[in-house]
């Protein structure tokens, strides 16, 4: 399916193949592995990887083609394929990839359709998606019924090993930031913990697909004002979930949110969310003014946050949203305010 999407691209556009070097996603979204030295080329009629004779393995839907001396064995290669207008990925290349690929083809950038590709998810993609939302809904509640927890970076430890035990491993370093440290978007875990809003971001990866959540809960008894201002993150993030449409662009979406945060916006200070999929960041990105729109097949995250530096108080909620024929919220976890004791 998404291979002969790649096919009829080729055919619009006249070129022979879209040639694609390892390490970049959608390397990986293609053939669901990596490697250490690769370029993949997906023409008309082939999908090839070239490989070094390091690697021997079975991919469904590709020949694997190995090498003894690269740039001889590659140039005789492509002569043999005819491929010479290809389609690259300019968003992900080095230098001198780029320069390499000049050398051998006429290129036209293919980026921009990689990335629309992507956003639609299969179901398998969408499968591999619910699992790791289930597996980070099982961690999450796991964290909270064994709170024995004394610094920020004991919890960070406690989800990479309990994402190993399921199965699966960790899609980003986790952000667990409390108290003060938690006006700080991206707070790198370090402290004590003591009273205060405790937010807790992590996401899995399971079989090469992310999740991405986040809850924020309280070390201690939070004061009126603390929850008031918690219930108005939370009523933000379920108003804008409800918004949610198919062919909505994601700008709007953002402006949105904006009026519901009223004269609290300037503590908003990030995207309301971004696609999740292969990677942790891909389409659609729903930022200020972004054009992206909401397809059918996407998979999102909504995440409004509010980060007070004046009071010291930082709070975000965040779920996975699968846009489906109906609209679906991957990620189950309670969003009730939570209060933890410390031991
Ligand atoms: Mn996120």
């Amino acid at each position: 399916m998404r291979l002969l999407q790649v096919k009829n691209y080729l055919q619009a556009k006249k070129l022979d193949a879209i040639v694609l070097f390892n390490k970049d996603p959608n390397f990986k979204y293609f053939v669901g592995s990596d490697f250490e030295h690769g370029i993949m080329l997906i023409t008309k009629k082939n999908n090839l990887l070239f490989l070094s004779q390091l690697y021997r393995p079975r991919i469904k839907d590709f020949r694997v083609v190995q090498w003894k001396d690269f740039k001889k064995d590659f140039k005789a290669f492509i002569k043999k394929q005819k491929i010479k207008r290809v389609g690259i990925d300019n968003q992900n290349l080095l230098v001198r990839q780029k320069n390499f690929l000049r050398n051998h083809f006429k290129t036209r950038d293919a980026s921009k359709f990689l990335e629309d590709l992507r956003q639609n998810k299969t179901k398998e993609e969408i499968n591999r998606i619910k699992k790791a939302c289930r597996i980070t809904d099982k961690i999450f509640k796991s964290i909270i019924n064994n709170f024995k927890f004394k610094t920020e970076a004991d919890i960070v430890k406690y989800i990479k090993i309990k994402a190993l035990e399921l199965g699966a491993e960790i899609a980003f370093e986790p952000i667990i930031a409390n108290a003060k440290n938690a006006v700080v978007a991206h707070h790198k875990p370090s402290s004590k913990l003591r009273k205060g809003f405790l937010i807790i971001d992590f996401g899995i990866k399971y079989k090469g697909y992310m999740s991405d959540m986040t809850r924020t809960v309280y070390v201690g008894k939070p004061s009126k004002k603390e929850k008031e201002l918690y219930e108005k993150i939370k009523d933000i993030q379920e108003k804008c979930i409800e918004k949610v449409k198919i062919g909505l662009r994601a700008g709007k979406l953002y402006d949105y949110s904006l009026k519901l945060f009223d004269k609290d916006k300037k503590y908003f200070v990030h995207g309301l969310g971004h696609g999740i999929g292969v990677e942790i960041h891909e389409k659609p990105n729903l930022s200020l003014k972004s054009k992206d729109v909401l397809t059918k097949g996407s998979v999102f995250t909504i995440e409004p946050g509010y980060y007070n530096k004046k009071i010291g108080i930082g709070i975000r909620i965040e779920d996975d949203i699968y846009l489906g024929n109906n609209k679906e919220v991957l990620t189950e976890s309670t969003k009730k305010l939570i209060c933890v004791k410390l031991k």
